[in-house]
Parts: structure tokens; C-alpha cells; sequence
């Protein structure tokens, strides 16, 4: 463990202490496998915070960035989905809602092709992993190619990848849907009010929600929201989680979910170069999804990206930090980046007081400074946003992300989100993917190109 911490990097030295705070969040959030996203309020391994996990993890220990990819990928199902939990069957069945005593995807999910020796949930997170996967091999080349890293991960992340593309194109326009508001991972946004307002609310004594031992009430969803949440599982389950057999209630196609694929169809181009394989079909891939992105969701009236309700074909007219992630993507149309940047500039979404991006419109009907997605910043957000300002060349308004980041992450303990017009803390303190992006965002190597 001191070893991690004591690695030497090319941090000046002011930022030593930052980097040995989020090491050491890493180390205490390590199970041995993989990363908590924190150990109260998150006790298993979810899906997209391991990749971001990992993206921080590489700047400590590349054999531990690679664990905690392949420990998620071994949970991946037969069909291609790689679930959004797996679940430490060492931890309380309790400490955990849904527990995996209620998705039961070792049986409920074993036609969709779930493994049998472990439980996880059946639904899924925003594909982060191949862009994931490239940094970390690109973090030792030569250690990644010893230990055979990219033979083993590139067919599952290429599968993953398959299964969004041919059992979540349920719009039938190119891009994959979500099916729960936990898909997406920004469980509560208001872009989703509208769609779930069709969803039925599972009865209140159907289930008992654990994050409030945790968490505080005016930072979560709230008890209605849970029971939509928990209708759209109970259904999908019965369903035999299976895409073609249930008509989904819920189905909506989300920008940063579309755009972060994109992005990882470009990784697995670069990572099939890398092995000497054909990166064409990738890389046509990712091209024809950039152009459904523009056609399906892009808003130029609003300057932004809008989520589409799929039950309606129509765009929702919310302003959502979503909107603005596929700056992350290459090749987006020159005026589309001027556009996303004014946006991200402007009165919607400035929040000068930490720098940092809100969840949510600063101006929307809905906004709450607290509650969890409803305006709150998030620091993955932050990194994406960042990314993408490098990716088009916006170095400035890039740096100004990237220091308002580090101090807030360091102000506020590593925490899961903030209030971003005052920088208050709230949330999860320790928060797994806040302190590993922190740790990305210190390190000089930031500077070497995405896929
Ligand atoms: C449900 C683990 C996850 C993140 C999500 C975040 C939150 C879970 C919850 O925590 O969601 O998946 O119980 O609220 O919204 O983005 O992956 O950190």
C-alpha cells in the first residue's frame, strides 16, 4: 500500500498533498479486486465507476487499473450487457437497495445469458470502458502487451458494444436507448420527469430503500422517484431482462450515454490497430453514430444536445449537463463545438463560485443546488467536459475546468457532488471516481492525445 502512495510522479509539489489524499481514498476504497464507489453508501462495484476508477488508478498502479476492468468485465453477461452492479456477495444483503435478492439475475437472468456464480443487477451504465481500457494500456504499453491486457478486454469491450448497438437501438435511428433512469447515471435529472411520469410507482411498503442510512434526504431521489425506479426493474425482470420482449415503459436516448460510446468505438479502433487487427469496422462505427447524434439530438436553437423520449419521438426541452458531454466527441462540426462552448459559458450552466459544471440548468424550472442530479456538479461531468475542451482545441476555458476541479475536489473531502454556486460538499465523502479523476487531472500526461 505505501508503495502506491509513494510512486513517484512529475506533480509539482503543491499538489502533493492533493495527490496523497485521493491515493489513499483509492486504497481505502480497494476490496481486493475492484473499488467501492464508497463504502457506506455504494458497497458493490458499479460499471462506469470502475472505468473512471480506472482512468485515475493507471496514474498509481497499472496492474490495479487493469484488475478493476477485467473484475467488472468477468460479470459481463452472455448477450454482451455488462451489468451496472456487481455484487460483493461478502456484503449484507441489507447494506444495499436493490439488493441482489431482488434483481436475481442468476436466475430471473439466466436466459439473457447472466453468469451463475455471481449476482449482479440487469441493467446497464454509460460505456466508458474502452476509452478506459486505451488509457490504461496506453499508461504502460509495455506491461499491457506482457501481460496479453487489450487480447483479453478487446473482445468483451467489442461484444459490450454490440449489445447497445443491436438490442438498444430501440428508436431505430443508430443510437442506443436507456431503459431505467440508473442507465444513464444521473438517476433523477429532470430530462426524465416527463417519461416517468408514465411509470407506475411500485407500492411504498414494496421495498426499503438503505441510502437514506446514509445519505441525506434533500441530496437523493426521492421516495416516488424509488418507486418508478423499482417498478421499471420489477417489469424488466420479469421480463427475463430481455430487450425484445417487453415493450419498455421507460426509453430514452441520452446524449452523454450515445457520446461516450462513440468515444469508445474510437478506443476500440486504436486498440485494434494496436494488436494488429482491423480497426475499419470501428471506426465506420463511431462515424455513423456522430452523424445520428447530430441528426437525433442535436438542438441548435437551445445550443445544446436534448435527451429524445422515445415513447413520443419528441426531444425533452430540458438544459442538462448530458447536453454538453459530446464535446467529448472528435469531428463534431466545427459550429456545433463553438455553439457547445458558448452554452457551457453562459448563464445556463457558469457557475463561477467553483468553476465546476451543474447538473442541471442554474436558470431551469427545476433546479436544486442539492439534490443529487437536479443540480448539483459532478466531477466525472467535469473531467468529460474537460476532455472535450482539449479534444477541440479549447485549452483555456479547459484550464479554468481543470483548477476549478482540483480545488473543489480537494475542499470538499472528495465528494460525490457539490453545490455549485457555493462549493458545499454533499453527498458521499471519499467518493472513488472523484478522487482517481483527481488524480488524472494532476498528471502531466493528461496531454497525450484521446483515440
Ligand atoms: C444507482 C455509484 C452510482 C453512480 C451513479 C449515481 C449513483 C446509484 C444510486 O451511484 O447511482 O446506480 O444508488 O443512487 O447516480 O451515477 O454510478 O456511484
Amino acid at each position: 500500500m505505501k508503495s502506491l502512495l509513494d510512486r513517484p510522479v512529475p506533480t509539482a509539489a503543491a499538489s502533493l498533498t492533493v495527490r496523497r489524499g485521493a491515493a489513499r481514498v483509492l486504497i481505502d476504497n480497494w476490496t481486493g479486486t475492484s473499488t467501492v464507489p464508497s463504502h457506506t453508501l455504494y458497497p458493490h462495484q458499479w460499471s462506469w465507476d470502475s472505468a473512471f476508477v480506472a482512468i485515475g488508478l493507471r496514474h498509481l498502479s497499472v496492474r490495479r487499473a487493469q484488475q478493476e476492468l477485467e473484475s467488472l468485465l468477468s460479470a459481463q453477461w452472455a448477450d454482451g450487457r455488462v451489468p451496472h452492479i456487481v455484487f460483493n456477495s461478502a456484503v449484507p444483503d441489507d447494506a444495499y437497495f436493490p439488493s441482489p435478492g431482488f434483481w436475481r439475475s442468476s436466475t430471473a437472468g439466466r436466459a439473457a445469458g447472466a453468469p451463475a456464480g455471481l449476482e449482479t443487477s440487469g441493467i446497464v451504465q454509460p460505456p466508458v470502458h474502452a476509452l478506459a481500457a486505451w488509457l490504461v494500456h496506453r499508461a504502460d504499453p509495455e506491461e499491457s502487451r506482457r501481460r496479453g491486457f487489450l487480447t483479453r478486454v478487446v473482445p468483451r469491450l467489442a461484444a459490450w458494444h454490440d449489445y447497445l448497438l443491436d438490442r438498444r437501438d430501440l428508436g431505430g435511428g443508430g443510437l442506443a436507448a436507456v431503459v431505467h433512469p440508473w442507465e444513464p447515471g444521473m438517476d433523477n435529472s429532470p430530462c426524465w420527469d416527463r417519461a416517468l411520469r408514465r411509470v407506475v410507482p411500485a407500492a411504498p411498503d414494496a421495498f426499503q430503500r438503505a441510502d437514506l442510512d446514509h445519505g441525506h434526504p434533500a441530496d437523493r431521489p426521492t421516495d416516488l422517484d424509488y418507486g418508478r425506479y423499482v417498478r421499471l426493474v420489477t417489469d424488466y425482470r420479469e421480463a427475463g431482462y430481455d430487450d425484445h420482449a417487453l415493450r419498455h415503459t421507460f426509453a430514452v436516448e441520452d446524449p452523454c450515454f450515445n457520446a461516450l460510446l462513440i468515444v469508445s468505438e474510437r478506443a476500440l479502433a486504436a486498440m485494434a490497430e494496436e494488436t494488429g487487427a482491423d480497426a475499419t469496422a470501428h471506426t465506420a462505427r463511431a462515424d455513423a453514430l456522430t452523424r445520428h447524434l447530430v441528426t437525433r439530438l442535436w438542438d441548435e436553437g437551445a445550443g445544446l444536445f436534448r435527451v429524445r423520449d422515445l415513447a413520443t419521438d419528441t426531444l425533452v426541452e430540458e438544459r442538462s449537463v448530458t447536453g454538453l458531454i459530446p464535446l467529448i466527441v472528435p469531428y463534431l462540426p466545427r459550429h456545433i463545438v463553438s455553439r457547445l462552448v458558448e452554452t457551457l459559458t453562459g448563464p445556463h450552466f457558469d457557475a463561477p463560485a467553483t468553476r465546476l459544471v451543474p447538473s442541471y440548468a442554474l436558470t431551469g424550472h427545476a433546479f436544486d443546488a442539492q439534490r443529487y442530479w437536479r443540480g448539483p456538479a459532478w466531477f466525472n461531468t467535469a473531467w468529460l467536459i474537460h476532455l472535450g475542451l482539449r479534444t477541440h482545441g479549447r485549452e483555456q476555458e479547459a484550464e479554468r475546468l481543470r483548477q476549478g476541479f482540483l480545488d473543489e475536489a480537494a475542499h470538499s473531502g472528495f465528494a460525490e457532488y457539490i453545490d455549485p454556486t457555493t462549493g458545499a460538499a454533499r453527498g458521499a465523502r471519499h467518493f472513488s471516481w472523484t478522487a482517481a479523476l483527481t488524480l488524472d487531472l494532476l498528471s502531466a500526461d493528461l496531454k497525450e492525445p484521446t483515440p
